[in-house]
């Protein structure tokens, strides 16, 4: 397959410094070499512009003093992809998870002006749902999946110029924080989310069955994995941990189920933090999650 890796080294979204290093770590962490031992085509289209105002210290700002400048990287990602030939996929490196708003809308327009169909299976601890007014920290990553579906700022909600994603093709898998009005917006829009409850009593096969089963009127499907969905203790260069996350394996299972299933049409992979992880052991853990999802095999 042809694979396009770009890379949007952003942390303007999270609360705090240093995922802007993660497509660096990934990098290090031999993506491409991984991929190509895959006999896969790769090519790394390099980073997409990220720049803050001169008057902006990111060390001593936070939240939505960011927006214009997250908004600016997303446009950029949204273009990038939005131009890549047919039959290519794109694999996207982060950065904090408020690049998807500009990855899922490109991904969503490549070929299709009005944007395809696309499902979204969002791998994670938190739902990211918040808004501007939900939002307890006014950190942008947690906003994402609110503005893809309309929600929001309408700066941010716009980058599909009319395109949303429609909540009944969105599924959440791992979650386990979630803040109190954001629990109302993911009810009002009915969004489907497995917790990590769900994933201990059902599994991770009948959640993947059931995932592919909801999402089977969709055209395209983009996997956004924030790195902080798998349990701390696997992968602990992540801004936002949270205990009880996924085993290595119902990480790598998920991805297995899902590259057998052919279905899946582009990826990201988000919130490394290489600051917090000096042996890159997030960076490495993640690197492997694609590969499974890539064809990797066991036997
Ligand atoms: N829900 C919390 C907030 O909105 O501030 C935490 C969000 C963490 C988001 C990370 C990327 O997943
Ligand atoms: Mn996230
Ligand atoms: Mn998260
Ligand atoms: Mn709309």
């Amino acid at each position: 397959m042809n694979l396009s890796i770009l890379g949007i080294p952003m942390d303007l979204g999270a609360g705090r410094r240093g995922v802007d290093m993660g497509p660096s770590a990934l990098r290090n962490a031999h993506l491409t070499r991984a991929l190509r031992d895959l006999g896969h085509r790769v090519t790394d289209l390099g980073d997409v512009r990220v720049a803050l105002p001169e008057s902006v210290d990111k060390l001593e700002e936070g939240g939505m003093v960011f927006l214009e400048s997250i908004l600016d990287a997303c446009q950029g990602t949204r273009d990038r992809l939005a131009a890549l030939p047919e039959g290519t996929f794109p694999l996207t490196i982060g950065g904090d998870h408020s690049v998807s708003m500009g990855t899922v809308t490109g991904n969503a327009l490549r070929g299709t002006p009005g944007g395809a169909r696309m499902g979204l299976i969002w791998v994670d601890a938190h739902t990211d749902y918040n808004t501007p007014g939900s939002s307890p920290s006014g950190n942008i990553h947690g906003m994402p999946v609110a503005h893809l579906t309309g929600l929001g700022d309408p700066r941010l909600s716009g980058l599909g110029g009319g395109w949303h994603m429609r909540p009944e093709d969105i599924v959440m898998i791992g979650i386990r924080s979630v803040d109190p009005h954001e629990r109302d917006l993911l009810r009002e829009a009915g969004i489907k989310a497995y917790t990590m409850k769900d994933v201990d009593q059902l599994g991770i096969t009948r959640i993947h069955e059931e995932t592919l089963e909801r999402l089977s009127g969709t055209e395209r499907l983009h996997v956004s994995f924030d790195a902080d969905a798998l349990d701390p203790g696997v992968c602990p260069g992540v801004g936002t941990p949270v205990p009880g996350g996924l085993t290595y394996r119902e990480g790598h299972l998920l991805m297995e189920l899902l590259s057998e299933s052919g279905r899946v049409t582009s990826m990201d992979i988000v919130e490394v933090n290489p600051i917090l992880d000096t042996r890159n052991q997030t960076a490495e853990v993640m690197v492997g999650m694609a590969a499974s999802l890539l064809g990797q095999r066991i036997l």
